[in-house]
C-alpha cells in the first residue's frame, strides 16, 4: 500500500521517510510532490492538530490513499507561544527559514537567557479516503539562543538547544535530532495506528 507524507517541505520529507522507515512499516511512502496537480490546502485551523487533520484529509481525498501529514512550529514561552502556527511564514514570506528565524531573534534580543524557554510542537495526523482519522501529538523542549549555530536541519533548528542538551539542533545529526523531537515523538506514536488501520 502507498502512504502519502502530506508535505512539501524537503526537511520535514527526509525526516520523516527516516523516522518511518526506522518503525519498519510495510508500506510505500510517497511525498505530496508527487502528486503536484493537487493543490495546497489552506491551514485554516487554529491549532496544529486541526491543520495537521485538514492536509492529511486533502490529500487521502484527493488520492484516494492514506495520507499521514505534519504541523509544526515553534513556540516561545515569553511571545505566549508565538509564532506557533505561523511558524512558516512569521517574516511574512511562507517557507522563509532564514527570515523567520532572523526576525525571532531580533524580536528576543532583549531577553535574558533564563527566559529563553521554548519548545517545537508537532501534531501528526493519519486521515483515510473514508474520512477516518487519527491525531497525535509531540513535543521537544529547549532553550533560544541569541546566533544561529549549525547547517543541519531546517527551520528553526540552528537557534534552539534542546534541554540536556549542549548544541543546537542544526549541530546534531539527523539521527539524533528523530529521536528527541517533536516530529520523532509525533511519528513514533502515530506507528501502531497506522499499524492498527492499515495492516
Ligand atoms: P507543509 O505544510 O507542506 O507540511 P510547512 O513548512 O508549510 O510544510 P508548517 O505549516 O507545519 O509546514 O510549518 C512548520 C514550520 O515550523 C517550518 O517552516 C519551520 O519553520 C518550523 N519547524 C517545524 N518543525 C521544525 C523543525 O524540526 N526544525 C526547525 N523548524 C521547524
Ligand atoms: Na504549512
Amino acid at each position: 500500500t502507498r502512504l502519502i507524507l502530506a508535505t512539501r517541505n524537503p526537511g520535514k520529507i527526509t525526516e520523516l521517510h527516516a523516522i518511518l522507515a526506522d518503525a519498519g512499516l510495510d508500506l510505500e511512502l510517497v511525498g505530496a510532490d508527487a502528486y503536484p496537480e493537487i493543490p495546497d490546502v489552506k491551514e485554516t485551523g487554529v491549532t496544529f492538530a486541526e491543520n495537521a487533520l485538514l492536509k492529511a484529509h486533502a490529500l487521502a481525498k484527493a488520492t484516494g490513499l492514506p495520507a499521514v501529514a505534519d504541523d509544526s512550529g515553534l513556540c516561545v514561552d515569553v511571545l505566549n507561544g508565538a509564532p506557533g502556527i505561523f511558524s512558516a511564514r512569521w517574516a511574512g514570506t511562507h517557507g522563509d527559514d532564514r527570515a523567520n528565524l532572523d526576525l525571532l531573534l531580533a524580536q528576543l534580543s532583549d531577553i535574558a537567557d533564563e527566559h529563553r524557554a521554548a519548545h517545537f510542537a508537532c501534531a501528526a495526523a493519519l486521515a483515510l479516503p473514508d474520512g477516518t482519522e487519527r491525531v497525535v501529538e509531540g513535543r521537544m523542549r529547549g532553550t533560544l539562543r541569541h546566533a544561529a549555530v549549525g547547517t543541519n536541519g531546517f527551520g528553526y533548528d540552528p537557534i534552539i538547544q534542546p534541554d540536556g542538551h549542549e548544541v543546537t539542533c542544526a549541530e546534531l545529526t539527523p539521527e539524533q535530532k528523530n529521536e528527541i523531537s517533536h516530529r520523532g515523538k509525533a511519528f513514533r506514536a502515530l506507528v501502531p495506528v497506522v499499524r492498527e488501520l492499515l495492516g
